[in-house]
């Protein structure tokens, strides 16, 4: 592995943005614990020596299901530097589905919480991997054993813009999840466009400090605030798990909070989130769901603060955002940049992103009108690890990304999401495949068919709900149903209420009519 000058490894970005003095705050936990940035760069470099000294092949993958800690953060970081690709895996995932992405992306090594060894390393074992180490959430475990006996410098390996830095899995419609695979080039240009777009401030521009609250395996908390942060230089105060009031409690110290739409409802649910509370605030983000304009018209009412929404997906990072400042892309009728912040819409493709939309038959639709939304850019994902096809499938003949998500663009420019022609259900800000969980049911005594749905909920947004017929003759128990689901998925993928009918409305196709299953049991948690 050879170092160039021309080096476009993410790491050699993110650290030539890291402040002269190293001894400066980076992060301070929510045990108050503080990290410096020299921390930040000696951890990683003993991660990323310990990762070199394995000798593993190019390209080899790092699958890492860890509890959230700064030395996650550390492990990411050395696995860029290291020139390996990163695999974040949720810590609700259970043996079914790590067994699945382990046995899929093959990785060199699995990094697992202490408590999860157990069961995580005989599946990583029986899958081939070589190296399984553990990582906890209070600095235990053998990784930083083992990487204590090592240098407190590395040199980022040299990595062209187009090799691969991570790899996110995320489902279809139907099958198993797909590897996402985003290359170095992709994570740097999206977060170079977003550090100017949300005018993050540099030290010597007065400096941002970044609430970071979000877990640290999807896009969101991984790519956006960690990248936005340290390619900036900027400090995070750092909590392990979302809680309203903690982050309520450090509003005083910050300027830029991000989460999703679930994380502000329940801020809003407590009196102390005041005006006064969020003075020192510069910007809200949401995003990973939508946001109800209600909370979006009580937040600004409570705080005086327009959250600015913004859209992405794990293949393509960030695609569009409201405007921080005037947009002058995007004139309004006066010819004046438009930099309103509107609520129920996702804003302004983003700089050197392209966005349209299209109808069924792969046509431009007029201004307006609803269709398919589609991207290309240099944040756009490299395909679908080890499934040419099904990234050929996503893709329109002229290079265009189908999101799956469906929209339109107004006459002023914004994006509105209105739909997903994928059935995808979107719970606080995880997405959830019916597919997965009716496959499951389908094979359970006495089962005829299931259909799981998304309805409107006041906590997560929306939540899943299980239909189902049972076969003739036969009975089936609703909690059994959920019981049985429990110990098999991640907890957040578990319908919230289970139903058994007699029959589902059908097309002429015989195809089940979720939408009209959905208006049905809209009002379940109303
Ligand atoms: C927890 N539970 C949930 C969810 N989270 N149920 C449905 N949906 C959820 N999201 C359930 C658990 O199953 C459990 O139920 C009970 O709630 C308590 O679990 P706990 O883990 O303590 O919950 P929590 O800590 O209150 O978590 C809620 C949360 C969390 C903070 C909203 O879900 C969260 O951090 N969400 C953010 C997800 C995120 O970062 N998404 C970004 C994806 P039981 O007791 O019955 O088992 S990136 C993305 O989408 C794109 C690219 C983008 O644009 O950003
Ligand atoms: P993921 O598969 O986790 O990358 O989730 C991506 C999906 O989240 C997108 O395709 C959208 O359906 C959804 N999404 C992300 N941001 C927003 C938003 N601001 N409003 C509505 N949906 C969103």
């Amino acid at each position: 592995m050879s170092h160039t000058t021309d080096n476009h490894n993410l790491y050699v970005a993110l650290r030539a943005a890291f402040p002269s003095d190293l001894e400066a705050w980076a992060v301070e936990t929510d045990q108050g614990r503080v990290y410096t940035w020299r921390d930040l760069e000696q951890g990683s470099a003993r991660i990323a020596q310990l990762l070199t000294s394995l000798d593993l092949p190019e390209g080899s993958r790092v699958a890492v299901q860890v509890e959230k800690s700064v030395e996650a953060l550390c492990l990411y970081l050395a696995t860029l530097r290291a020139g390996l690709v990163f695999l974040p895996l949720n810590t609700a995932y259970q043996s079914g589905e790590i067994s699945y992405f382990i046995g899929n992306a093959e990785p060199a090594v699995v990094v697992c919480s202490p408590a999860n060894f157990s069961w995580v390393s005989p599946l990583a074992f029986q899958a081939g991997t070589p190296h399984v180490f553990t990582l906890g959430d209070d600095q235990t475990g053998t990784l930083l054993e083992r990487s204590a006996h090592f240098s407190g410098e590395h040199q980022p390996v040299a990595r062209a813009a187009d090799d691969l830095a991570a790899i996110l899995y995320t489902s279809g419609t139907t099958g198993r999840s797909k590897g996402a695979m985003l290359t170095h080039g992709n994570l740097l240009s999206n977060a170079q466009v977003l550090q100017t777009y949300w005018g993050w401030r540099t030290p010597e521009q007065g400096g941002d400090v970044l609430i970071h609250a979000l877990p640290i395996f999807h896009v969101h908390g991984l790519f956006v605030a960690i990248h936005g942060a340290l390619l900036n230089g900027s400090p995070m105060l750092w909590l392990n798990k979302f809680d309203p009031q903690a982050v309520i409690d450090r509003l005083p110290r910050a300027t830029v909070f991000m989460g999703v739409p679930t994380l502000y409802t329940r801020l809003l649910s407590l009196l102390s989130l005041t005006r006064e509370a969020c003075q020192s605030m510069r910007l809200f983000i949401s995003g990973s769901a939508p946001l109800l304009i209600e909370t979006f018209r009580t937040w600004q009412e409570r705080t005086g603060h327009t959250i600015l929404e913004r859209y992405g997906m794990s293949e393509t990072i960030m695609l569009t955002s409201n405007p921080y400042v005037p947009d002058a892309r995007y004139p309004d009728a006066q010819g004046q940049p438009q930099h309103l912040r509107r609520g129920g819409t996702v804003g302004f493709p983003l700089p050197d992103v392209g966005v349209r939309v299209q109808s069924d038959v792969g046509e431009a639709v007029p201004v307006g009108e609803i269709g398919g939304i589609q991207v290309r850019g240099p944040n756009v994902f490299k395909g679908y690890w080890r499934m040419p096809e099904k990234t050929a499938e996503e893709f329109t003949a002229d290079g265009w990304f189908k999101t799956g998500d469906v929209g339109r663009i107004d006459a002023q420019g914004y994006v509105t999401i209105v739909g997903r022609s994928k059935d995808l259900i979107i719970s606080g800000g995880y997405n959830v495949y019916p597919a997965e969980i009716e496959g499951i049911i389908n094979d359970m005594a006495g089962v005829a068919e299931s259909a799981v749905i998304g309805v409107p909920h006041p906590d997560f947004g929306e939540v899943g709900v299980a239909l189902v017929i049972p076969k003739p003759g036969a009975t089936v128990d609703p909690e059994h149903i959920l019981a049985t689901l429990k110990a098999t998925l991640a907890n957040f993928k578990i319908p919230k209420r289970c139903c058994v009918v007699a029959e589902f409305p059908r097309n002429t196709m015989g195809k089940v009519q979720k939408n009209l299953l959905r208006d049905a049991h809209k009002a379940t948690f109303a």
